[in-house]
């Protein structure tokens, strides 16, 4: 039995893009799992994994930490499923896009939208998110979010390569997904999932591509609730 221990906010929304990409890999392997809720400030409801983040998944009595490391896991311990790499090349270059998607694409997202992310945790999250992420910008939450515009054309630029990739194939993954696409899907889930705004224009061919991740595995991905979908119910 897999269990999956991710953040969870107010209402139990699933918005964390580590545990997107680990949520995607699951379902590419076909495999189900039971998924524990964690609040980010809650540290003793992970104790059990000797280290203070989510995503984590527990096989049996193996304990798997950090999104990357429970793919290569997965790959590894169900060889004979869908690959998610496709051999080493594809994992060792996974592994780069991995890293630059944290670095380039996560971290300038924040800007834009950690006063949202804010808006979707419970008031002990809000504090430990906030003093996080100020004391890594050393500024305040406010004034990143004014220059979010920035913040959004700097991270259009960073795409273009993407975009030129997405020209030659339906997915970074080629003819079908990957977990390079996985990797990018989770980042913009997060940003669907906490602010109404969207990151791209629906021309875009990144658009286009986001669809089609949010259709796989009978719309797991859609069916989280984008921000502008839980505030029509009332909910956000
Ligand atoms: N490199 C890790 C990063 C995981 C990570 O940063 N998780 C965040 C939640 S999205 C976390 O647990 N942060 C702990 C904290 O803020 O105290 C991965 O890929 O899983």
């Amino acid at each position: 039995m897999l269990e999956l221990w991710e953040l969870g906010g107010r209402d139990g929304v699933r918005f964390s893009t580590y545990s997107w990409r680990t949520r995607m890999a699951l379902r590419h392997k076909g495999l189900n799992f039971k998924s524990h809720a964690v609040a980010v400030s809650d540290k003793q409801a992970i104790a059990f994994s000797g280290q203070g983040k989510v995503p984590i998944l527990k096989a049996g009595d193996r304990v798997v930490c950090d999104s990357f490391d429970i793919a290569i896991f997965l790959e590894r311990e169900f060889p004979d499923r869908p690959s998610l790499f496709g051999g080493l090349q594809g994992e060792q270059l996974a592994y780069f896009f991995n890293l630059w998607t944290d670095r380039e694409i996560v971290f300038g997202l924040v800007p834009y939208l950690m006063l949202d992310v804010l808006d979707c945790v419970e008031e002990a999250d809000r504090r430990h998110l906030r003093s996080q992420i100020e004391g890594i910008f050393k500024r305040p939450l406010e004034d990143l979010y004014g220059e979010r515009e920035k913040a959004l054309q700097q991270l259009g630029k960073k795409l273009a390569p993407v975009r030129k990739t997405l020209g030659r194939a339906p997915f970074l993954g080629g003819t079908a997904p990957g977990y390079a696409d996985y990797i990018l899907f989770g980042t913009f889930q997060w940003a669907r999932v906490v602010s109404e705004v969207p990151v791209f224009t629906p021309d875009d061919v990144l658009s286009e591509w986001f669809s089609r991740l949010l259709d796989l595995y009978d719309g797991a991905g859609r069916a989280e609730k984008a921000r502008g979908e839980r505030k029509l119910e009332g909910a956000a």
